[in-house]
């Protein structure tokens, strides 16, 4: 019976399993939301009422625990767990070493495929009974099963004779946060960094366990902890601990810790006169560091290393070269296999050079001068992660030299965490251009993937877009951008399609009035950006150090190649960055039958065509228009795509949380404006060079150039401290 008393009680579990409820966002993709259809729910029920769960580890125990977990919320059941296998158990969950003998001999074939990280998912049949099985060589491969056994079921998948056998293509599958040492983060935008330098190594904070939680469930590996504009303190003992805490918090996730190094810590905190890459005193202080680090982390997965570039000190301020510096800390590595993983992203004031060309320029004869464990590290594009860029020469013009992909997830030049542009649509596009470089085929993913030259060890980096906000992204649906990167960074095939439909069934809704225009909108959302920031390859045209907002004028700069006029060039003539032979011949850096296409602007794919050409205001693009009608247009189709996306997001409040849903209608009123600022903004600049109206179609801008001009934006975040 009901009296006051218990009546209290229940509305008080009531409220608190209200507030029990992690904030809408923060779960991310791992939300496991009930499943209603009936007769799913049957099946899946069936299959995972009594689990023989084998072993006993950190990373098994987190396995099952998920698996409890989700199948609960999933399914309202509990699942009961047996640690030694019975025939009327429904499914089998354990390394091959734990399956019996019958089993085993099934799945051999497959085992031997899969490695260290790999596993199997397979509805066997034996002793005239159907059982599900999640099987690996590893005790990692288990946990990774399991998040993706509760991926199909999210997705409502059959499993009914599901064989599927999958391991990750790319051995490092890396987060690169650029945090600081005070929290702040160098291009981010979703909060301040996750570390809390100051409570570690003591506190562990919840967010360390669910950060790790949702990097396994994707496949991430291996996270690099600090800023590569870096701070010398992260090596002293001090922070060494507070590293070790999370290096112990990320282990049984499989996820390794690297750190930056940076390059002139002997001086910093070793207290030597130099960093000289080949003197005796800094090799041993190096090796000697390495070795305190590895008592500490015995897993510690190595050095990120940007060495002179920006500001950063490197081996060149000593007369030596990035082989000299890269293989000097290799070398303190090698003893605990540890990576080296050497930046390529440099371009010097003192180059007059076209800076697209500089990094292959300096790299490439290094081709084959590495040591084993040094992967170079090569943005997607030669200049800086772009809207669009072609893929950078560098990739296949490497064969002896492992090249790791870094592709960046925070939005430095696509709108910050305002923006809703998804991300997987640039990546697919890098990872399926074709270098030519060993003939048709040559795909930049075969490249990273190691197949096409034989790479020993591969790499795939994005700088992070993760912050403290309780949504972890800033934007509810750039969370889809990490999701996306994990998933490509497992498998560089993937198709961004499948892939947004995979994020927005697991994070949002499995009802197809929602995936099906969310995921035109998903698609859409990359070429929008490209259309109202940088269409037909314009580029580099954002306002000055904060890149927030266009600065197509900006001219005054110290060094010529971070003025936004150095790219476009815009005159009377015309407008676009010459790279062909008549120009800076940065073409000559790709393989043909590519270079020949690039060079002439009648083959040269429109979206790049004022990335390697300067053409005149009245040139003829395919589609008959001339080229500064064309520039109008496609500003105007951008503006036209965001409308189009916030009528789309109108659409699925049934679909979306409330919170949620407002959240990202107001974001994208935000992105509209801004939108428009971008076109007008730019048009209006752009003509007064060509001098020609605005075609039809196009709208009358509001404000004037000098209004535009006139904007100044001295706290826009995610700019560099001044420290560093
Ligand atoms: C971490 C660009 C960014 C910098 C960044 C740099 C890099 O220049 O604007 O903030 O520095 O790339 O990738 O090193």
């Amino acid at each position: 019976m009901i009296n006051r008393n218990n009546l209290f009680v229940l509305c008080f579990l009531y409220v608190f399993a209200l507030f029990a409820q992690a904030p809408p966002g923060y779960d991310l993709w791992l939300t496991y939301s009930k499943i209603v259809e009936p007769d799913i729910s049957k099946k899946y029920s069936d299959i995972s009422t009594s689990i023989a769960f084998l072993g006993n580890s950190k990373t098994l125990n987190i396995a099952q625990s998920e698996l409890h977990t989700a199948t609960e919320k999933m399914l309202g059941q509990t699942p009961t767990f047996f640690k030694a296998f019975e025939s009327n158990h429904s499914m089998v969950i354990g390394t091959k070493n734990l399956l019996d003998p019958s089993l085993n001999k099934v799945l051999t074939k497959d085992l031997e495929q899969i490695g260290n990280e790999g596993f199997i998912i397979k509805s066997v049949l034996s002793q005239k009974k159907t059982t599900l099985v999640i099987t690996a060589n590893e005790d990692i491969g288990i946990l990774y099963g399991v998040y993706r056994l509760l991926a199909l079921m999210q997705q409502r998948k059959n499993l009914d004779n599901i064989a599927l056998v999958d391991s990750p293509k790319i051995d490092i599958r890396m987060l690169n946060h650029w945090d600081n040492l005070d929290r702040s983060v160098e291009r981010g935008y979703a909060g301040f960094s996750l570390w809390k330098w100051h409570k570690l190594p003591e506190f562990i904070d919840q967010r360390y366990i669910d950060y790790a939680r949702a990097n396994a469930s994707i496949g991430i590996n291996a996270v690099s902890l600090t800023n590569v504009n870096a701070n010398a303190l992260i090596l002293t003992p001090m922070y060494l601990e507070k590293v070790k805490a999370l290096a112990d918090v990320f282990r049984p996730y499989g996820i390794k810790v690297y750190l930056t190094a940076r390059f002139s810590a002997p001086i910093e905190i070793g207290g030597l006169q130099t960093a000289d890459p080949l003197n005796e005193k800094v090799k041993v202080w190096w090796a000697d560091k390495t070795d305190e680090i590895y008592k500490l982390i015995p897993d510690f997965g190595g050095f990120l290393v940007k060495a002179n570039s920006e500001g950063q000190p490197g081996p060149q301020n000593y007369e030596r070269n990035h082989v000299d510096g890269a293989n000097m800390l290799a070398e303190a590595l090698q003893p605990h296999n540890g990576n080296v993983i050497w930046r390529a992203f440099v371009y010097s004031e003192h180059d007059a050079d076209d800076r697209a060309k500089q990094a292959y320029s300096e790299f490439v004869p290094y081709d084959g001068k590495f040591m084993d464990n040094v992967l170079v590290q090569t943005k997607n594009g030669a200049i800086d992660f772009q809207p669009r860029e072609p893929f950078h020469p560098m990739f296949g013009a490497t064969p002896k030299t492992p090249l790791m992909m870094e592709f960046q997830i925070t939005q430095e030049y696509l709108g910050f965490s305002t923006h809703l542009v998804f991300l997987p649509k640039l990546y697919e596009e890098v990872l399926d251009s074709d270098t030519y470089q060993e003939g048709d085929g040559s795909t930049v993913a075969k490249v990273i993937d190691g197949s096409l030259q034989g790479q020993k060890i591969t790499g795939m980096a994005g700088v992070t877009n993760i912050g403290n906000d309780i949504n972890w992204t800033g934007h509810p649906i750039a969370q889809g951008n990490w999701y996306g990167f994990g998933r490509l960074a497992w498998d560089p095939y993937l198709s961004s399609e499948n892939i947004a439909e995979e994020w927005l069934r697991l994070t949002f809704s499995n009802d197809d009035a929602f995936v099906k225009p969310m995921k035109e909108l998903l698609i859409m959302s990359r070429e929008a950006v490209v259309n109202y920031m940088n269409p037909l390859g314009l580029h580099h045209i954002f306002d000055t150090g904060h890149h927030y907002g266009p600065g197509p004028w900006v001219s005054e700069l110290s060094r010529p190649e971070w003025n936004p006029v150095y790219y476009h060039n815009a005159d009377e003539n015309g407008i676009g960055f010459d790279r062909t032979p008549t120009g800076s011949n940065a073409t000559e850096q790709y393989a043909e039958p590519l270079r020949s296409q690039l060079n002439d602007p009648q083959t040269c794919p429109e979206e790049y065509l004022l990335w390697f050409h300067h053409l005149p205001w009245d040139y003829k693009l395919k589609n008959g228009k001339t080229l500064w009608n064309g520039i109008a247009l496609k500003y105007q189709e951008g503006v036209n795509q965001v409308e189009k996306m916030v009528s789309t997001w109108e659409t699925m409040k049934p679909y979306v949380n409330k919170a949620q849903h407002k959240e990202v209608q107001m974001l994208l009123q935000i992105q509209l404006k801004e939108a428009k600022w971008w076109r007008d903004a730019c048009l209006l600049y752009f003509q007064t060079f060509s001098k020609k109206e605005l075609p039809e179609g196009v709208e009358k801008p509001t404000q004037t150039l000098e209004y535009f001009k006139s904007l100044k934006f001295p706290f826009a975040p995610g700019i560099r401290p001044r420290w560093n």
